[in-house]
């Protein structure tokens, strides 16, 4: 197959199509995690009036979703705390024996990132918006770091946002968020315009690993790619290495062709350490939900040598 790095695609792509929910126009940048023997996901679903929702889903394999044609609602006791007709672009943790789901949820003065816990995955109680607008990602880290909880973050703009760089903020109690870092930002190439954080980062004895997406500003519009890096476990805004060459990128007719073509987006990373492998779950041009699996050896050992020196 065409640019296949350490990560192979799942020959039963895309496994979540617009199929799933009655009105869906595309789903796509989509969180999962393993839950109770299974698996649980929030996904993205622009539905047919063009709004963008959440909605819960189940799968016994990871493969095979049951997504609930309801957008999931949330629970909060302040109004001034509301979740949009445009949330997208999910992520899920979990953070000391709770699930914790991050977004975007986009307010009049622009994206906002949302914040929101649950433990059953029915209901999901909404806490305090953790940044003012504009930014459009974020992820938490499984664990605090130094005694605060810690979050990766991309601030942007109103619109499309032509930059972007990767910061880390921590919390003491995941409401007031502060000792700002810069972690990294663009690089010449595929991830010449923008990167921002994917899935939440994974511990390794090697560093937290971090997918991250990588935006390239063609003649033609945005190109997105995903790029890989290792990032100190105990000062995480410190990169120990990052890819220079891209571990994904838009080369199959479902990653080229949709309603934003030539997108591969990375969101959730499930970890198998009965068998050391790693799936990274994906958007495809902002159209459906792709997966695909790599040895987690593997993948630190190819970072490391196809880094930015
Ligand atoms: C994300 C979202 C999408 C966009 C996408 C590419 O950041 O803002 O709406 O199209 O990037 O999948």
């Amino acid at each position: 197959m065409a640019n296949e790095t350490v990560f192979k695609r799942l020959d039963c792509n895309p496994i979540v199509t617009a199929a799933n929910v009655p009105r869906a126009n595309s789903i796509h940048n989509s969180a999962v995690v393993r839950w109770n023997g299974a698996y649980a996901g929030v996904f993205r679903v622009d539905e047919i009036d063009m709004c963008y929702r959440l909605h819960t889903g189940f799968s016994r394999d990871g493969l095979d979703w049951e997504i609930d044609p309801e957008p999931l609602r949330m629970t909060s006791s302040d109004p001034a705390v509301y979740v949009s007709d445009h949330s997208y672009d999910p992520r899920l943790v979990l953070l000391e024996g709770t699930h914790y789901l991050t977004w975007c949820n986009s307010a009049p003065q622009g994206p906002q990132i949302g914040l929101a816990r649950t433990d059953d995955f029915r209901t999901f109680v909404q806490m305090e918006n953790p940044f003012q607008p504009p930014n459009r990602n974020a992820v938490l880290f499984p664990r605090t770091i130094n005694g605060a909880y810690a979050m990766l973050h991309r601030p942007s703009d109103r619109g499309h946002t032509p930059f972007g760089d990767v910061f880390y903020s921590s919390s003491p109690d995941l409401i007031h968020w502060g000792k700002h870092r810069h972690v990294f930002g663009p690089y010449p190439g595929w991830q010449g315009t923008k990167v921002g954080p994917g899935p939440s980062p994974l511990e390794t004895p090697e560093g937290w690993l971090l997918i991250y997406h990588g935006v390239w500003g063609s003649c033609n519009g945005f190109l997105y790619y995903a790029g890989g890096a290792l990032l100190d476990l105990e000062e995480p805004w410190k990169v120990i290495c990052r890819t220079r060459d891209y571990l994904l990128a838009p080369t199959m007719p479902y990653e080229r062709v949709g309603d934003v073509p030539n997108v591969v987006f990375p969101s959730a990373m499930v970890h198998y350490p009965e068998t050391g492998r790693v799936r990274v779950y994906y958007g495809c041009a902002d159209t459906c939900v792709s997966a695909a699996e790599a040895d987690l050896d593997e993948l630190i050992a190819f970072i490391k040598q196809h880094r930015i020196q």
